[in-house]
């Protein structure tokens, strides 16, 4: 390698940008059971009984709450995932993604 080449390499600082996290965000409506948010909550995002249920409370008083925040492509399958178990059972749960600020 020239010394050019390896000059040129040795000035560049490496640029390693972290990806952009993503939030899923749980949407509240006036059919869903608790207890349904609560299991789907567990199942496809990890949280214990205790996150699963305050999560739950959050979004059913406030309109919404933030689940958890992931890599896009993550968040975007758990969030269709989640969705569409709620549609399986004939429920209107519904998860968004929107990029973290
Ligand atoms: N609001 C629903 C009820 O009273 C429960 C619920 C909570 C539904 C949060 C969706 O994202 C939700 N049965």
């Amino acid at each position: 390698m020239s010394d050019t080449l390896r000059r040129t390499r040795l000035d560049t600082a490496p640029k390693v940008e972290r990806p952009r996290l993503y939030k899923v965000i749980l949407v509240n409506d006036d059919y869903t059971p608790r207890q349904f948010v609560v299991t789907i909550l567990k199942a496809e995002f990890r949280l214990s009984e205790d996150q699963a249920g305050r999560v739950m409370i959050t979004a059913h008083q406030k309109g919404s709450c933030v689940v958890s925040v992931y890599p896009q492509d993550v968040a975007e399958t758990k969030a269709t995932r989640a969705t569409e178990a709620g549609r399986a059972k004939g429920h209107p749960l519904t998860f968004t993604t929107e990029p973290e600020a």
